[in-house]
């Protein structure tokens, strides 16, 4: 067993409660400008940038502190063009297919479809990989805690990063996502959870008018 160790909390900074309230709606402020982007420019970024992003996103907190998440970055442009082959033959049945009709019907104001060419034109597809468990020195199973809760939260952090970088992001999720595994190489512990689309937004971007909920729909006070 490792020894237990405890160290002064380090960094934590107290703020006097005025600039507490200028520093939280100045956050606010900074993080509604953020919106999810389906149309990319081919503009490059620097890769330092994105793992710094990446860095950020490492601070989540997760169960048991296990960070089960693995993040792949792709920006080869053969391995993009395997990803959105894969990801529009997905998506082709989805849209066509009976049985998500409601579903479909629920995305419509959204103006999404079955061709997802951001998967190509956009530097980076940040591929992110829950692991559904570790493992031992000894090659056995290591498990994890709350791996969902873990790895929705590191996503939000890098989300929050790129935005705070200056750049836009897509959560694109394929209606199946198994193949991600197959394309990139990756173990059946992992689960492939989401892929983050992040560059620059193309020239002449539209996004959806649509509109968060209000405070008081969402937050009850007790
Ligand atoms: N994966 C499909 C469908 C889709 C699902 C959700 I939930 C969305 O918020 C948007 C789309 C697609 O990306 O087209």
């Amino acid at each position: 067993m490792p020894e237990k160790e405890f160290l002064p909390l380090p960094d934590y900074r107290e703020y006097p409660i005025e600039e507490m309230k200028h520093r939280s709606s100045e956050f606010y402020t900074e993080m509604k400008r953020r919106r999810t982007v389906r149309q990319f420019s081919d503009r490059p970024v620097p890769r330092d940038i994105i793992e710094d992003c990446l860095c950020t996103a490492s601070t989540a907190p997760s169960g048991a502190n296990m960070q089960p998440w693995s993040f792949v970055i792709v920006s080869d442009r053969i391995v993009k063009r395997q990803i959105r082959e894969a990801a529009e033959k997905v998506e082709r049945e989805f849209y066509k297919s009976d049985s998500t009709q409601t579903w479909v019907k629920a995305l419509d104001h959204l103006g999404t479809d079955e061709n997802k060419p951001f998967l190509e034109t956009a530097p980076y597809l940040i591929v992110i990989f829950s692991q559904l468990h570790g493992f031992l020195s000894d090659g056995g199973k290591k498990k994890h805690y709350y791996v969902t809760e873990s790895v929705g939260i590191a996503t939000g952090m890098l989300i929050a990063a790129v935005h705070h970088a200056g750049l836009v992001s897509l959560t694109y999720t394929p209606s199946k996502m198994r193949f991600l595994n197959k394309i990139l190489s990756r173990p059946s512990n992992e689960k492939p959870f989401m892929i983050l689309v992040v560059g620059y937004p193309a020239e002449d971007t539209h996004v959806p008018a649509i509109r968060k909920k209000a405070l008081e729909d969402i937050a009850i006070f007790l």
